[in-house]
């Protein structure tokens, strides 16, 4: 029996909600940048999430553009994601400074197989976002245009060094994915969310515990004034 997808896009098909439901999307937003040098495939990636589509002539991406994508995870609650769709080449990259954007929480970093000089620059890509936005936010690997990927290269040697090398220095998995065939392009974003989530969800009790203590620490004063004024 084949499991569940961690998520689920809601975008394609309309989505006929209840006001409640809209507002969910609302309270849960998420915003994640996706990086990579040029040509790797990142608008063609947000264009497919986002419409379901391919196109296979695009033109490069001149300033930061924003893609927003609506979806259901496996536990039924329902994200609006904001994908930042960055600018790859270098003539265009001064234009577009990301630290206006507030709140990245997650970053999905693209490279191209066939140029496996796009993974190494990955690296310097993970600098500049360190930078821009801090270095708080969770990590997915995409290896785009697996298409063009025989098995055997999927298994060759430079590929688990993709792989391990992501775990290691991005903590974080890789994914084999397609924007010209759709392959783990949810599984991929999915993998990214969850992590997000589990990290809010943390911070969520973290805080909550904080606050038990402060209520607790302020009562506790307040027994203690009471009781000194009632002797
Ligand atoms: N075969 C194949 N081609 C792809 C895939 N994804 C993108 N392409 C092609 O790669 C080229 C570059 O894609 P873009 O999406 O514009 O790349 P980009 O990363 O946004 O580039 P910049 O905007 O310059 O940073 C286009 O011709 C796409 O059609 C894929 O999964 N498979
Ligand atoms: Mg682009």
């Amino acid at each position: 029996m084949s499991e569940e997808p961690v998520c689920v896009i809601e975008n394609n098909k309309r989505f006929v909600g209840t006001q409640d439901e809209w507002e969910e999307y609302d309270r849960n937003q998420v915003k994640i940048c996706v990086a990579g040098d040029s040509s790797c495939g990142k608008t063609s990636i947000l264009g497919r999430l986002k419409d379901g589509v391919f196109m296979s002539h695009s033109r490069s991406t001149i300033s930061v553009d924003l893609v927003i994508v609506r979806l259901r995870m496996r536990s039924g609650k329902r994200v609006k994601v904001m994908l930042y769709d960055m600018v790859g080449d270098d003539r265009f990259r001064l234009h577009s400074p990301l630290n206006v954007i507030s709140g990245v929480e997650g970053v999905m970093l693209v490279f191209d197989p066939k140029r496996p000089e796009t993974f190494t620059s990955l690296a310097l890509w993970r600098k500049r976002l360190d930078l821009d936005i801090g270095d708080e936010y969770k990590k997915v690997v995409m290896c785009n245009k697996s298409d063009l990927l025989s098995d055997s290269a999927r298994s060759s040697e430079l590929s688990q060094q993709w792989i391990e090398h992501s775990k290691d220095s991005y903590h974080c998995k890789l994914f084999f994915a397609s924007a010209k065939d759709g392959e783990n392009l949810t599984e991929g974003l999915g993998y990214l969310l969850q992590r997000i989530l589990r990290k809010r969800a943390k911070e969520d009790i973290v805080d909550h515990r904080q606050n038990l203590r402060r209520i607790g620490i302020d009562s506790g004063q307040r027994v203690e004034q009471k009781s000194k004024c009632c002797k």
